[in-house]
């Protein structure tokens, strides 16, 4: 099958989705730990185009781009299937998958970025895209139905990210009484083993995430509209 790296950083989703993918199917791989701020050769090779983790490296062939990784994994490792069998179900997942990374973490980055009045306008507005996942949920134990799935691992981020976004911007979006349905899916998405076991340390992740915003914030602050 060829030998599997993972080029990737310990606090970011986007690589927890490819081990989280890889563990369930019970790949094994290296983890090559990415220094964001000093880039290696290796990742600049390997993903020239975008230059981000996290980049699976299969045999000499280099995949980047976590959405597509996953569906990479789930085409090559057949046990433990991630997306569904049905042409239109697959079609939903993809949409909501696309959804997640182009509308909803970019509101939660916002949000966590803004401050004062533009701050609470934007939290209103995450809000909104997160009611659009909380009617996906509704009544479902996993988004794959029965059994955790490519949709679970790409909303994944909700489980530890989310909080941690949360926490370093200074602000609360996800509660039991506005999203019932969503706070439960953690509950059971956090409680697959796999998953529970490879969580990083949510303090990372916030510090991770405060060095992002503040990295944000000082591009922005030269800018009277931001
Ligand atoms: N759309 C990409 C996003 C990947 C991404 O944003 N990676 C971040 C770490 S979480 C990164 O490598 N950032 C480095 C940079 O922006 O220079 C994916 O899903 O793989």
């Amino acid at each position: 099958m060829g030998e599997v790296k993972l080029i990737g950083v310990d606090a970011s989703f986007p690589c927890a989705r490819i081990i989280w993918a890889l563990k369930l199917k019970g790949v094994e791989y290296e983890f090559i730990e990415e220094d964001l701020l000093n880039k290696s050769s290796l990742l600049l090779k390997t993903n020239p185009v975008h230059k981000k983790v996290p980049v699976l490296i299969h045999g000499t062939n280099p995949i980047a781009e976590s959405l597509v990784i996953l569906e990479y994994i789930d085409e090559v490792w057949k046990t433990c299937p991630l997306l569904p069998v049905d042409p239109y179900e697959r079609s939903v997942a993809r949409f909501w998958a696309k959804f997640v990374d182009e509308k909803c973490v970019p509101s939660v980055w916002e949000a966590a970025r803004l401050e004062g009045d533009k701050k609470e306008a934007a939290i209103v507005s995450a809000k909104q895209t997160l009611q659009l996942v909380e009617k996906q949920i509704e009544g479902k134990r996993f988004f794959g139905g029965e059994q955790l799935g490519y949709l679970d691992i790409v909303m994944g981020w909700m489980c530890l990210w989310l909080g941690a976004m949360e926490e370093a911007g200074g602000m609360k979006l996800l509660d039991s009484e506005e999203f019932p349905s969503l706070c439960e899916w953690i509950l059971n998405f956090t409680m697959v083993p796999t998953i529970h076991e490879s969580l990083p340390p949510k303090q990372n992740v916030v510090k991770y995430f405060q060095f992002g915003l503040n990295y944000m914030r000082s591009l922005a602050a030269p800018n009277a509209q931001n």
